[in-house]
């Protein structure tokens, strides 16, 4: 390694080491760069794709307050999706690029979203579950190495605990109402559960990024450490909500002082994410069809801009 080079990651390593920040014009081992990129596109492309599950709900709302607050809770994670490209796109790489590698399958989005919400209470059922396991796993990466995701963070954060709160309080009410809306609600949930817990990632044996980008700070926990999180957390909810969990096995170690819990069933986890799960295609063609739509507009935006500097 060339002596400046060397020199450039003691400073890097340093910062790391101190907990600081590393920001855009900071020099960055090419590694560190690929990784982030890699995990705040598939952030950014989660945030974007996971509009459809809901987004159908929109014109079917029951009244017009959940109509409200679903549309809010959509926009609001189209922000989180532009926020994240933004951060994205400081390291280099532009939101096309990042588009076309969506589109393409050379890049991810959360696995979770290849799920369909057949009803509307699968709309309470994403804030409860989804926004909750998106809490546990985002609340510590407004402590991560790289400046301009962390602070993208903070912002994302506040969104998404108003989103779990809105779930909560949609299955509240259901399980409220009648015996068929609380059999709804029961069902919904235990669609919902196992791949809830997979949207943590592989366990950390299998899970071949965590343990570098732990060590750049990049992730400040394992996928193992927040799936318990997650579930330490959500067990009184559930009591509190009068639903089960649809896993036998959870019960409280009172040695560990966390729950213990089943195995997600990997071999579909690995499925989905390969592109095999039961809307995988339909969410791609969905994007697609929307960005090849939204040509003429792109193409008239910078035009306009153009013809402004020219004056
Ligand atoms: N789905 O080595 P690891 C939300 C891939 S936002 C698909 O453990 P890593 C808000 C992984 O990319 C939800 N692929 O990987 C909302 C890697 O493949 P690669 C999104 C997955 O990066 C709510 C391979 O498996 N949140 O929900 C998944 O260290 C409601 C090996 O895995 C984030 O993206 C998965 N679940 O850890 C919106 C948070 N898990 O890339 C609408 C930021 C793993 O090498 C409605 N991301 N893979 O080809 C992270 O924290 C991490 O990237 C993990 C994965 C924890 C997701």
């Amino acid at each position: 390694m060339p002596v400046d080079e060397a020199e450039l990651l003691a400073g890097f390593e340093a910062t790391i080491g101190h907990n600081d920040r590393i920001e855009p014009r900071d020099w960055m081992p090419e590694g560190y760069r690929k990784t982030l990129i890699r995990q705040i596109a598939q952030h950014a492309h989660s945030e974007i794709i996971g509009m459809q599950p809901e987004g159908t709900w929109v014109t079917r709302a029951p009244s017009l307050r959940r109509k409200a607050i679903l549309l809010a809770k959509v926009q609001d994670e189209a922000g989180h999706g532009l926020y994240l490209y933004s951060a994205c796109e400081t390291l280099g790489v532009s939101r096309d690029e990042l588009t076309r590698r969506l589109i393409d399958g050379s890049q991810k989005y959360s696995s979770i979203f290849n799920y369909p919400a057949l009803s509307y209470v699968d709309v309470g059922t994403i804030g409860w579950l989804v926004d909750g396991a998106a809490i546990c796993n985002q609340v510590p990466l407004c402590r991560t190495s790289y400046g301009p995701y962390g602070r993208s963070m903070i912002r994302i954060c506040k969104e998404e605990s108003f989103h779990q709160r809105q779930g909560f309080e949609l299955l509240a009410t259901m399980m409220r109402g009648t015996d068929e809306q609380r059999a709804m609600v029961q069902e919904s949930v235990n669609r919902f559960w196992w791949p809830a817990l997979m949207m943590f990632g592989p366990p950390d044996d299998d899970s071949p990024n965590s343990a570098q980008s732990m060590a750049w700070g990049i992730k400040r926990n394992t996928n193992d450490e927040l799936r318990q999180r997650m579930v330490d957390m959500t067990v009184p909810q559930a009591d509190a909500l009068g639903v089960t969990l649809p896993d036998p096995s959870i019960t409280w170690n009172d040695e560990r002082g966390s729950y213990d819990f089943g195995a997600p069933d990997w071999e579909e986890f690995w499925d989905v994410v390969q592109g095999n799960g039961p809307c995988n295609k339909q969410r791609i063609d969905h994007r697609k069809k929307a960005y090849d739509d939204g040509v003429w507009v792109r193409e008239a935006a910078m035009a306009f801009a153009a013809k402004g500097t020219e004056q």
